[in-house]
């Protein structure tokens, strides 16, 4: 069903007698992101509210930013409640684009700079988006191009702005950044009980589900990570994930710094020698890392670097399992406090607390940041499992949605008809509260905080005319946690497809990099579970007793 690309945009909404009770509260303030941003604006104009590569603006210059690119997309025809997609890198522009946005009150769809075609003509459908903000080169990728091939293919999708490459045009077909600017005016204040944004999930199926969140509900989330995490006008803040991500976003991320009336701080490569300079450039005291991320970083600071970190006062680590070892030795190299994360797209986000005994930090994943969050650990009957006992765990509360943004098929599979959400992750749940992730539920594949969906890439695979069928299982990996694994039977016995063949061709299926299969093993049959099922363990197994 074609999505309809402008009118209210739907969501579940929490049932009325929570929501009366998060407002009386006050958890949902009732305000909105761009009046957040004009507060910080307002009392701190001449701080500095953007650092990148090759930029710094202050607050008073954010908004001029602001005001003039929400002004061009109106004028472009960008209405309010429309859906674009920001598809760039981590720099100054992406937050100018996301707070124009909420200017105008139309909604980011927040895509990553690793998204491909079959992502992007995915994201663009579902979301009925009617425009992509991208830069044009990015890691040697063409981003103007693959935009304008998916709009192509999606009717919506009718405007493609670029920012050029240093010195050079806008492409053709595509609306120069920088051209995007009109005059002041009065713009249409958001409703903070609406969908601001909409969000990706890391995804267990094969189609991308978007996750609608409010200003209420995601606000609520930012201001409540800044008590907890310390955050305030003198924080400076990293992007050093992709900011597109949940992570770098808001937990407490560049909307914290920004509430805080702090500074965002974005660096172009995660890379230690990049991301150093940038921390001492801009004097970085806190920012958020995977675990694969800690890792290089941990192992380059324990070598020794020229580098001035000593800004640097919170490091966070999230978005897959810190083993314990590196999480003793995080804090010691960085000359950094470590926050464990965890958290997830679809709300409930969960931190080791600042002054919680190394213990607790080193070995859990922290407990939830609300008191109004509300967990279950539960078997496979969904009945409450013992404390300190291993099981799936659900969550409830005032900033977990309720359902994805227009998929009944998923929010049937994801929630409870209560309203619980499904993370999909085992957990222990210690006396203190303090949760430990073991393993997940679903199929999905945690290769170093990027989600792979085992059906995503099982569906592409079998597009392929030499495979019969495809599983998608996770191997451990020393590095990254996990890494991939597609097991595939061939469908002419004689004539198997060669297994290099199988990654170009889902590569060339425009798929993000993180889910080619790192491996491929073609067998002759699949082990069976007891009722004749594919039996996903054994194949799980058989990569781990070579
Ligand atoms: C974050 O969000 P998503 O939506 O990309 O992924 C959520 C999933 C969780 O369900 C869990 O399986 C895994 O990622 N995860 C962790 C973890 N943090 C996330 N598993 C073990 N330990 C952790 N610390 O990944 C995300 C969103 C907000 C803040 C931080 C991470």
């Amino acid at each position: 069903m074609p999505e309809q690309s402008s009118g209210p945009v739907e969501f579940t909404r929490w049932p009325e007698a929570d929501a009366a009770s998060y407002r009386r509260e006050g958890v949902w303030a009732g305000t909105t992101f761009d009046r957040v941003l004009r507060d910080s604006v307002g009392r701190r104009s001449d701080a500095v509210a953007v650092v990148d590569a090759d930029t710094s603006w202050t607050y008073a210059e954010l908004d001029a930013r602001v005001d003039a690119l929400a002004a061009g997309l109106l004028d472009l025809g960008v209405a309010p409640r429309q859906r674009v997609m920001v598809q760039l890198p981590n720099r100054a522009e992406y937050v100018a684009t996301v707070f124009a946005l909420f200017r105008i009150d139309a909604l980011p769809v927040f895509c990553l700079p690793a998204h491909r075609a079959a992502e992007l003509t995915a994201l663009a459908t579902a979301s009925g988006a009617v425009a992509i903000v991208v830069a044009h080169h990015h890691e040697g990728f063409d981003h103007a191009a693959l935009a304008t091939e998916v709009a192509t293919a999606v009717p919506t999708l009718r405007t493609v702005i670029c920012i050029p490459d240093t010195g050079a045009a806008a492409p053709d077909d595509t609306i120069a950044f920088d051209t995007v600017r009109g005059a002041a005016r009065e713009f249409p204040a958001a409703d903070p009980s609406e969908v601001a944004f909409l969000q990706l999930s890391g995804g267990s199926t094969g189609i991308p589900k978007l996750i609608p969140r409010t200003h209420d509900d995601y606000l609520y989330s930012v201001i409540r990570s800044n008590e907890l995490c310390g955050v305030t006008e003198d924080t400076v803040y990293m992007a050093t994930l992709p900011v597109s991500h949940n992570f770098p976003m808001s937990s407490p991320g560049i909307l914290g710094a920004v509430a805080a009336g702090g500074t965002i701080a974005l660096t172009p490569s995660p890379a230690p020698s990049t991301a150093f300079a940038m921390i001492e450039r801009a004097r970085v005291t806190m920012t958020g890392l995977v675990p694969p991320l800690a890792r290089l970083w941990t192992e380059a600071a324990e070598r020794g670097t020229a580098h001035d970190i000593s800004t640097l006062a919170t490091v966070q680590v999230g978005g897959a399992r810190c083993p314990d070892e590196l999480a003793a030795r995080i804090g010691p190299a960085l000359g950094a406090r470590l926050q464990q994360v965890f958290g997830m797209a679809e709300g409930l986000v969960c931190y080791t607390r600042l002054d919680d005994p190394d213990e607790v930090v080193n070995t859990t994943q922290g407990r939830p940041m609300s008191p109004l969050d509300r967990i279950r650990v539960v078997d496979d009957n969904d009945s409450d499992v013992p404390e300190g006992t291993e099981g799936a765990l659900l969550t409830r509360g005032p900033y977990t949605i309720r359902g994805y943004y227009n998929n009944a098929d998923a929010d049937a599979r994801s929630f409870t008809a209560d309203g619980w959400y499904h993370t999909g992750d085992i957990v222990r749940v210690d006396p203190a509260g303090n949760i430990t992730v073991c393993g997940r539920a679903v199929d999905r594949i945690n290769r170093g905080g990027e989600k792979v969906s085992a059906e995503e890439v099982e569906e592409h695979l079998l597009a392929h005319p030499s495979i019969r069928d495809a599983v998608v299982v996770a191997m451990a990996d020393e590095y990254l946690g996990e890494r991939t694994c597609a097991f595939v039977l061939a469908a002419d016995e004689e004539n198997p497809p060669k297994t290099g063949q199988i990654r170009a061709f889902v590569r060339e299926r425009g798929l993000a990099a993180w889910k080619i299969p790192d491996k491929v093993q073609v067998l002759d049959a699949f082990p069976e579970t007891g009722v004749g099922k594919t039996s996903r363990k054994e194949l799980r197994q058989a990569l781990t007793v070579r």
